[in-house]
C-alpha cells in the first residue's frame, strides 16, 4: 500500500487565461498533478466552482482560497490514505465538504485532487492511466466530435448555436478519424477565407467567422465535407451543441433566429435542419428544466443522438430522472460538473447500463491536462468532445489518444457509434 504523504496546490491559468487549481498528490518517491477545467455555458445544477469573488487583484476570479483549502484541510484529511482507494479518497473529500453541490470546498478544489490521485495510483502501479478505469481489456478508441465552428458564448459572432461539430463516422481507426477531420478543417479554412471572412478561432479552437445565421455555418461545413471528398451524413456527420439554456426566455427559444418561438415550433425547425443537413447528434436542444420538450423531441425524431449536458450535469439523480422521462439517449460527461472521479464513474456506469451513449467532454476553459482522453478509453465511451484541431489544450487530448492507439497496436479498435 502506498500512503498519501501530502497534497499541494497552486494557482495556474486555463486556456482563457483565467486562474484555476492545479493539485499535486505525493506518496513516497512519487507524485502526480492535475488541473481543473472550467465552463462558460454552465448548467445551474453543476457543482459549485470556488473563486475568490472579493479579491479585486484578480477581478474576482482567483482560486487562492481553493488552493489554501487543498494545502490545509484536504491535505490533512488525506494524509495516510491508500492512494489506490479512489472511492475512499473521494468520499473523504465529499464528506469534508458536506454540501450537495460542494459549496464549501468547491468542486474545482476537490476535482483537481481527485484526478491527481487517480493519476498517481496508475503511476505507482506502473500502468497507463486508461487501464485504471472500468475496462480491463479490449480497449476501444472514441470517435472525436470536433467543434469546427464556434458560436454562442464561446465566440462573439452572434451565432445562436454554440457548437457545430463533425464526427468521422466511418473511420476505421483513431488516426484515420483525425486525418478525416484534419482534411475537412483545412478545406473549411479555405472556404471561410475565400468568402472574405476571418479564420480566427473561438474558445474551443473552431473557426468563429462573423456570421450569425446557423444555416450559413451549416452550409459552409457541408461544402467543406464535399470538397474533402466525403459524403455528409455517411463518412462525416454534422453534430450540434445548441446549449439551449442560454437561448431560453419565458418558455420560448431563440435557437433558429433572434426571434423567440415556442418549443413546439423549435421542434419543427429542428426537424427541418436534421433533414436538410443530415444532422446525427444534438446536445442540449432545450433548457435544463424543460423536461417536457426534451421528451417531445425524443418522440418526434428517430436515429438522432440526443445528448444531455446541462440537463444532467453528470449527476446520477438527474440522469435517473431523464431516463424515466425518456429525455435523451446519450449523456455528456464532464468531471467538474460533479467534482470527483468516483462520482463521474458511477454516472458513466449507470448510463451504460440503461443503454445511453457516453460522451466524455472537455470544458471551454481547459488546460494541457489530458485526463479525459484516458477516461474516454478506460470507460468504453463512444465519443469524446474536445474541440477542434487548434489550440494546444484541445489538440493535447487528441494527441494523447493517438499515443494510446499506438500503444494498443493491433489490438486497438474504434468504438461503435450505432
Ligand atoms: C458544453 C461545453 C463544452 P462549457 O457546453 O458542452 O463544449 O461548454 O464548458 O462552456 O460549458
Ligand atoms: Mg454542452
Amino acid at each position: 500500500m502506498s500512503k498519501i504523504l501530502k497534497v499541494r496546490a497552486r494557482q495556474v491559468f486555463d486556456s482563457r487565461g483565467n486562474p484555476t487549481v492545479e493539485a499535486e498528490v505525493f506518496v513516497k518517491n512519487n507524485s502526480a498533478s492535475s488541473i481543473c477545467p472550467s465552463g462558460a455555458s454552465t448548467g445551474n445544477y453543476e457543482a459549485f466552482e470556488k473563486r475568490d469573488k472579493n479579491n479585486k487583484r484578480y477581478l474576482g476570479k482567483s482560486v487562492l482560497s481553493a488552493v489554501n483549502l487543498v494545502n490545509t484541510n484536504i491535505s490533512k484529511k488525506l494524509k495516510g490514505q491508500n492512494i489506490h482507494n479512489q472511492e475512499k479518497i473521494d468520499a473523504l473529500m465529499i464528506n469534508l465538504d458536506g454540501t450537495r453541490q460542494k459549496n464549501k470546498l468547491g468542486a474545482n478544489t476537490i476535482l483537481a485532487v481527485s484526478m491527481a490521485a487517480k493519476k498517481l495510483s496508475a503511476k505507482v502501479k506502473k500502468i497507463p492511466l486508461y487501464r485504471s478505469f472500468l475496462v480491463k481489456k479490449n480497449f476501444q478508441l472514441p470517435y472525436p466530435l470536433m467543434n469546427i465552428i464556434n458560436g454562442g458564448v464561446h465566440a462573439n459572432n452572434g451565432l445562436r448555436i454554440q457548437e457545430f461539430m463533425i464526427r468521422p463516422d466511418r473511420a476505421k481507426s483513431f488516426s484515420e478519424s483525425m486525418r478525416i477531420c484534419f482534411v475537412v478543417i483545412k478545406n473549411l479554412n479555405n472556404l471561410i477565407k475565400s468568402k472574405g471572412l476571418s479564420t480566427s478561432v473561438g474558445d474551443e479552437g473552431g473557426f468563429a467567422p462573423m456570421i450569425s445565421n446557423n444555416n450559413q455555418a451549416l452550409d459552409l461545413i457541408v461544402s467543406a465535407i464535399k470538397r474533402s471528398g466525403f459524403v455528409n451524413g455517411k463518412d462525416v456527420s454534422i453534430c450540434l451543441d445548441v446549449a439551449a439554456s442560454e437561448l431560453y426566455k419565458k418558455n420560448k427559444y431563440s435557437i433558429h433566429s433572434k426571434k423567440y418561438i415556442s418549443a413546439d415550433k423549435s421542434i419543427q425547425e429542428y426537424k427541418k435542419m436534421i433533414n436538410k443537413y443530415k444532422i446525427k447528434s444534438i446536445e442540449d436542444p432545450f433548457a435544463e428544466n424543460d423536461w417536457k420538450s426534451w421528451n417531445k423531441l425524443m418522440k418526434s425524431i428517430k436515429k438522432v443522438q440526443i445528448v444531455g449536458d446541462d440537463l444532467y450535469v453528470t449527476n446520477l439523480e438527474r440522469l435517473k430522472k431523464g431516463f424515466l422521462n425518456m429525455s435523451s439517449n446519450a449523456i455528456l460527461i464532464k468531471l467538474n460538473q460533479i467534482g470527483t472521479v468516483s462520482e463521474t464513474i458511477d454516472v458513466i456506469k449507470f448510463a451504460q447500463i440503461i443503454g445511453f451513449k457516453t460522451i466524455i467532454s472537455h470544458r471551454s476553459g481547459d488546460s494541457e491536462d489530458t485526463f479525459i482522453a484516458d477516461l474516454a478509453v478506460g470507460t468504453n465511451s463512444n465519443q469524446i468532445k474536445t474541440g477542434s484541431l487548434a489550440r494546444s489544450e484541445r489538440v493535447a487530448k487528441y494527441n494523447q489518444l493517438i499515443r494510446i492507439e499506438e500503444e494498443l497496436g493491433k489490438r486497438a479498435r474504434m468504438n461503435k457509434i450505432h
